[in-house]
């Protein structure tokens, strides 16, 4: 399997996140990344190539024109105003406010734009975006034209990013991208499956109304976890894509035994949904030494979810999400690929 990787993602390295009241080094850090290259190597997954350029239509067709832009200037105008620091959002339009008109100030834009306060963007923040989608992209391209599977290493993440606000430490939605791009290569019926451990918001808004991607989450239980506002099990999609949607809510401290219910009971809604392409968005977050999640996934149950996944026999790209326990986030995230591949 073959694995896209830009170095680009080193342009995304804030200081501070906003945890428990405090600023603190984000969970979402660059190093993340070395512990997966270094895992990927040592398991002789090591054909590694740098994406091209990212599409910028095809991002353009998945994002709102004023969120881009937003995106692409929000440093600047943060720094033309005058800001001491790093981009965080304070002023969100909360219940009852209205949320047609993005406000000029900047201070305003950016809550306009966040989903969440905890994730910081800086100079680097768009730069890095982008080449973590073109990963996404290229990852794609490489299955459209042949490939059984591929791995996007992408950071940022994407799953928590809708069309239209960032927040969960994602800006584009790597995954809702590559299900995108297999519609246009000619897949009838695409699924995004989201193993990471907070459930995948974004991609689940970008794709609520429409019958032709089928989204299933496994994730904590909105009622205790992050993003908290959405993710329950009677959300089935609307209109065109009623019953295109399945969340798969936890309580704190499930493990396995139960999760792997949760993963065979997705897997087999999306082979009856009959799904020509399978996007995973693999996040390693649901392992039991996570420092900021629930679950009790232990390293060797990500080789048996690969073994899973593998058997439903779908060209399938990987797309890196979350997993914040550092050390073993290239041991969890290369065991479903090697479980896929077995
Ligand atoms: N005190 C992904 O896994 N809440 N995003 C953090 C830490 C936000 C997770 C709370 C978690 C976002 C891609
Ligand atoms: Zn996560």
């Amino acid at each position: 399997m073959k694995t896209f990787f830009s170095e680009d993602h080193r342009r995304h390295f804030p200081q501070a996140e906003l945890s428990g009241g405090e600023f603190v080094t984000p969970f979402e850090r660059p190093s993340r990344l070395e512990y997966v290259l270094s895992r990927l190597h040592e398991r002789g997954l090591r054909d590694i190539v740098a994406p091209g350029a990212p599409d910028m239509e095809a991002i353009r067709a998945l994002c709102a024109p004023d969120y881009l832009a937003f995106l692409e200037t929000a440093w600047s105008e943060w720094k033309a105003a005058g800001m001491a620091g790093e981009i965080i959002a304070a002023s969100f339009p909360a219940r009852r406010m209205q949320t047609a008109r993005p406000p000029r100030n900047i201070d305003g834009k950016v809550g306009y734009y966040a989903l969440a306060a905890e994730t910081a963007m800086t100079g680097g923040t768009w730069a890095a975006a982008l080449s973590s989608a073109a990963s996404a992209q290229a990852a794609q391209a490489h299955v459209a034209a042949g490939a059984k599977s591929a791995f996007a290493l992408c950071r940022p993440p994407g799953h928590h990013a809708t069309a239209d606000m960032y927040g969960g430490y994602c800006f584009i939605n790597n995954a809702a991208l590559v299900a995108d791009a297999f519609r246009r290569d000619g897949a009838q019926r695409v699924a995004v499956l989201d193993i990471d451990f907070h459930h995948g918001n974004g991609t689940q808004d970008i794709f609520y109304g429409r019958g032709d991607v089928f989204f299933a989450s496994l994730h904590g239980a909105p009622e205790d976890a992050f993003p908290y506002f959405l993710g329950y099990a009677d959300e089935t999609g609307q209109g065109a894509g009623e019953g295109a949607n399945a969340n798969y809510p936890m309580p704190p401290g499930t493990a396995y035994d139960v999760w792997f219910g949760a993963l065979d009971a997705a897997l087999a809604r999306i082979r009856d949904f009959g799904a020509e392409a399978l996007v995973i968005s693999l996040g390693t977050d649901a392992y039991k030494d996570d420092p900021i999640s629930f679950f009790k996934l232990d390293s060797p149950d990500f080789l048996d979810a690969g073994v899973r996944i593998g058997k439903l026999g779908l060209p399938t790209v990987f797309c890196m999400e979350g997993g914040y326990a550092i050390e073993q986030v290239g041991i969890n995230a290369v065991n479903v690929l090697e479980g896929f591949l077995d």
